[in-house]
């Protein structure tokens, strides 16, 4: 069984999060999500407009999806792919080169973004109306 990881906000859930969301598993046969936790969001410099519990429980629905753990911090990916037996670490490529260094651990995948849509340009949209 080949497994795939992936990492992120996941705020206002939208169809470029679903697309890699589904890009990703087409690469395996089970889908690993780690949402980003409220807290590690702050280390980040995010702030989510939508809770982590609900950002989760969204991701945690999504068909393509087999399981969701908390991201915590940017140390937790190599822990996680070995605890995980992960195969393919998927990110959008706007993380390209980023996460280079778990090739060491496993395949290592940017995928292209999906254009014209993100959370901030929801926000930004929100905040006009
Ligand atoms: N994404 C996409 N197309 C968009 C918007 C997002 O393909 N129009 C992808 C991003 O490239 C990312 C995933 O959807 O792979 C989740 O996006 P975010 O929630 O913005 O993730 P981010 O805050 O970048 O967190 O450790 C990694 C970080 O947690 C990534």
């Amino acid at each position: 069984m080949k497994t795939v990881i992936t990492y992120g906000t996941f705020d206002l859930f939208h169809i470029g999060h679903l697309k890699l969301l589904q890009r990703a598993k087409e690469l395996g046969d089970r889908l690993i999500v780690a949402v980003s936790t409220d807290e590690f969001n702050a280390i980040k410099g995010k702030k989510s407009i939508i809770p982590y519990d609900q950002r989760a429980e969204i991701v945690k629905n999504i068909k393509c999806v087999d399981m969701v753990i908390p991201e915590k911090n940017w140390e937790q990916k190599i822990e996680d792919i070995k605890k995980y037996n992960v195969d393919i670490f998927v990110m959008g490529e706007d993380w390209k080169g980023k996460f280079d260094f778990l090739k060491e651990y496993c395949e290592v995948v940017y995928l292209p973004r999906t254009e014209g849509i993100s959370s901030t340009e929801i926000k930004q949209i929100l905040q006009h109306i």
